[in-house]
């Protein structure tokens, strides 16, 4: 893979404390309509599932030998409390493998397609920044992560897409050509359609309510993940501006300000990140010290 440059380690933590601070920001604002939310750090600053899985992925990672979805989902259903927000086929899925049933029979028993939902994207930053330097197992990677909960080819291309992109920020490849780069990576039709308005947006300057209709803000992964590279793309050199943007859109405020925080803080480091937000984040040194284990994973 085409590697630029060498990371250090604060681009680790800042892509994992940048999704925890999106995350945790707009959780509050998740289901609203458009509108002027502003991010508040006046209090602790309480994550979602979205951070949760991050953080059960992370762990899977540094403490597996081999990473496949059996292990996967193994941390993600022993680790989980379900009054942090999970969607309602993910917190099904890991009750059925909870109680013992295969993952591969339980990612279906909801949705016999599979979820198409953002659960597999808004968590898979890790993946990016530990196998960052090696496509084939960076691909391996997200594949297992996606499908130990996430089956429809459209849930596991919205993690691609994710995943990919921390690894193309952490490679140091310029920022204007990822929207290109992704475009030749998508694998399914609704990405690659939705990778296209992506290209023909991002040069006009639309209203929140005409970029919702174009790129969505709802909990489909193909109409929330571009909404988030979106926002990264215009905004991402200022991480607050980006999350205030993200808030601003209403529907999976979440979700989308964690996915683009992840590529925020990637590309802005942890010192670009909020001192006094990150001051109040939950669990910001356990977040911290797995992204530094993924930092020497990766150079491993
Ligand atoms: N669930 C939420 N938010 C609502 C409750 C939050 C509230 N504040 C609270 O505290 O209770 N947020 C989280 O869910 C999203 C990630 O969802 P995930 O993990 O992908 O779940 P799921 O259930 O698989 O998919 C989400 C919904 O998408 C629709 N869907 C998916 N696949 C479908 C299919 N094949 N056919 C039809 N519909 C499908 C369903 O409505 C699913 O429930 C994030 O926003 C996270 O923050
Ligand atoms: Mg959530
Ligand atoms: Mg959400």
């Amino acid at each position: 893979m085409n590697t630029t440059t060498t990371p250090d380690e604060t681009s680790f933590t800042g892509c994992l404390l940048g999704l925890a601070l999106g995350d945790a920001l707009g959780a509050p604002h998740e289901g609203k309509p458009p509108g002027m939310h502003i991010p508040d750090c006046s209090s602790t600053l309480t994550y979602t599932d979205d951070t949760e899985m991050m953080i059960n992925l992370a762990r899977a990672i540094l403490e597996c030998t081999t990473l496949s979805r059996q292990e996967i989902v193994r941390y993600f259903a022993s680790n989980y409390n379900p009054a942090r927000g999970y969607g309602g086929g993910t917190l099904k899925v890991l009750s059925l493998v909870k109680d013992g049933l295969q993952v591969d029979v339980a990612v279906r028993s909801v949705f016999p397609e599979g979820s198409y939902g953002n659960g597999a994207a808004m968590r898979v930053a890790p993946v990016g920044l530990a196998f960052y330097r090696d496509e084939e197992l960076l691909e391996h990677a997200i594949r297992e992560s996606a499908l130990a909960t996430h089956v429809h080819p459209v849930g596991v291309d919205g993690a691609r897409m994710m995943a990919l992109s921390v690894a193309f920020v952490l490679r140091g490849r310029p920022v204007e050509e990822l929207t290109e780069y992704l475009s030749k990576k998508a694998q399914t039709p609704e990405f690659k359609k939705a990778l296209d308005r992506l290209k023909i947006t991002i040069s006009g300057n639309p209203s929140p309510k005409e970029l919702i209709e174009i790129l969505g803000n709802s909990v489909a992964s193909d109409r929330s993940v571009p909404t988030a590279i979106y926002a990264f793309l215009k905004h991402g050199r200022d991480f607050m501006k980006t999350i205030s943007f993200c808030l601003s859109l209403g529907g999976d405020t979440d979700t989308i300000a964690a996915m683009a925080g992840a590529l925020s803080g990637c590309l802005v480091k942890e010192e670009g990140l909020p001192g006094e937000c990150l001051k109040r984040l939950e669990d910001r040194s356990k977040i911290s010290s797995l992204a530094k284990g993924l930092y020497l994973t990766a150079q491993s």
